[in-house]
């Protein structure tokens, strides 16, 4: 048997990226801190053009497969330096059989930890493939794009994590024959745009972990947004970030941009769609974009009824604040991190710029999100939410 994939540098019909990217999930398992493998394996796979959603470090075995359903990834690949990794990744195989989803592949390394004699066994249980120590870039690329290029889509619905992830990647494709979103559902829709570094993501997620908190029965869908790099790949690395959206009751999916500017991707509106069906049945939807700049006005759709513009306290000179159209058209604003030097003028600076421009009845908030319960946040939630 074939143990691992070393190269054999006589890769005549090199595998080509198809037309759409790839779309692989990577996390590191629990008690395990070594990301900086997988990050540089991130790296080396989205030049390449693969889309990657990547979890972060210390993910349990439920949340790697719970997320590569909603992402509907072709496959999720695990880097495992601190032992264990044969209970793990079988683990994963039985979750991802449970769920009837065999048909995510699952392939992973862990330099010098994983032995050949273990993937012996890791492959006898169904792991696709386990790059070893000294495996070259380009090897893993080429056998990624061959175990898992030619990836199906099957239509079934939304009603599910599966069905739903599934219907999104139709839309993403582009899937000829693909049917049309029903009724829209009674979901409240919210829109988070604004810079990179401004805490968009940690605010969605304080604030699902909020609201969670306040009901437990609610349903939540996210579409999160991050840059394709030039390559056609992306790095989407949201969930790295959301810690409490990694929930049952919540789908999160994130999105590429795919080539068009302004902060979403050509597939959020009809993505949107489906999320806002009823037969998803989510109670409130949230939606983020890329890092925008001051331009950006990225919310024209009619599904989003409540458009949130998040700063951080750093936006420069006042006169950069002149230059920000969202902040004559957002239904709030969020001056996020509260507690940085400069924040309260940053506060005042934006209440005033929001006067001079005749918008007044546009509310100002300040928060520090990443502090649990606060109270800038649930001011903002409940004056936003459903
Ligand atoms: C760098 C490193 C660290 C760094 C981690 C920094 C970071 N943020 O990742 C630091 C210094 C912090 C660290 C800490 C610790 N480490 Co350490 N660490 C390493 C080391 C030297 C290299 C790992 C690495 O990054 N390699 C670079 C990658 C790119 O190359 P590679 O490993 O050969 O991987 C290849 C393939 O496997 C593949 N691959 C790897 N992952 C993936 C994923 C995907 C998706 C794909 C497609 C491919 C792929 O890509 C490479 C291609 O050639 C290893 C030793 C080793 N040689 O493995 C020990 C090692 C993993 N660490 C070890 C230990 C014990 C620890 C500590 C517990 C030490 C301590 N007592 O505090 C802590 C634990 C930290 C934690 N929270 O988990 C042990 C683990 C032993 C075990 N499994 O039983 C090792 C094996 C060292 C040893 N021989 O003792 N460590």
């Amino acid at each position: 048997m074939k143990i691992s994939y070393i190269p054999t540098m006589k890769d005549q019909n090199t595998p080509r990226m198809p037309e759409f990217p790839v779309r692989l999930l990577t996390a590191v398992p629990l008690c395990d801190g070594h990301d900086s493998a997988v990050t540089t394996v991130n790296q080396e796979l989205i030049r390449q053009g693969f889309e990657i959603v990547y979890m972060g470090y210390h993910r349990s075995a439920e949340d790697m497969v719970r997320s590569a359903i909603q992402e509907d990834v072709a496959a999720l690949g695990i880097s495992s330096y601190n032992g264990g990794h044969i209970e793990f990744f079988k683990e994963v195989i039985q979750l991802l059989e449970k769920a009837g989803r065999n048909d995510i592949g699952v392939f992973g390394g862990g330099g010098g930890t994983i032995t050949p004699d273990d993937v012996v066994i890791m492959k006898q249980y169904g792991v696709d493939e386990v790059f070893l120590a000294g495996t070259t870039f380009e090897s893993i690329c080429n056998r990624l794009i061959e175990l898992y290029g030619n990836k199906k889509v099957v239509l079934q619905g939304v009603s599910t994590d599966t069905a739903l992830g599934q219907m999104l990647t139709a839309v993403e494709m582009k899937l000829k024959d693909r049917p049309k979103a029903g009724k829209r559902s009674k979901a409240k829709v919210i829109g988070f745009t604004g810079p990179g570094g401004a805490g968009k993501t940690t605010l969605i997620d304080e604030w699902v972990r909020g609201a969670l908190m306040e009901n437990p029965n609610i349903k939540i869908g996210i579409l999160s947004h991050d840059p394709s790099s030039i390559s056609q790949g992306g790095l989407l690395g949201d969930r790295a970030t959301m810690i409490y959206s990694q929930h049952d009751n919540v789908f999160l999916r994130s999105m590429a941009t795919r080539g068009k500017q302004g902060g979403l991707s050509p597939a959020t509106e009809e993505c949107l769609q489906w999320m806002v069906s009823d037969e998803a049945g989510f109670d409130l939807v949230l939606v983020e974009t890329v890092g925008t700049g001051q331009e950006a006005l990225p919310f024209t759709s009619d599904l989003i009824d409540t458009k949130v513009l998040v700063l951080h306290p750093e936006y420069g000179a006042r006169l950069q604040l002149q230059k920000i159209l969202m902040l004559e058209v957002a239904d709030a604003v969020v001056v996020n991190k509260s507690d940085w030097a400069g924040a309260t003028r940053a506060l005042e600076e934006v209440k005033r710029q929001v006067e001079m421009r005749g918008c007044e009845e546009i509310p100002v908030f300040t928060t520090k999100a990443s502090e649990h319960n606060d109270q800038g946040v649930v001011k903002l939630r409940n004056a936003l939410s459903v």
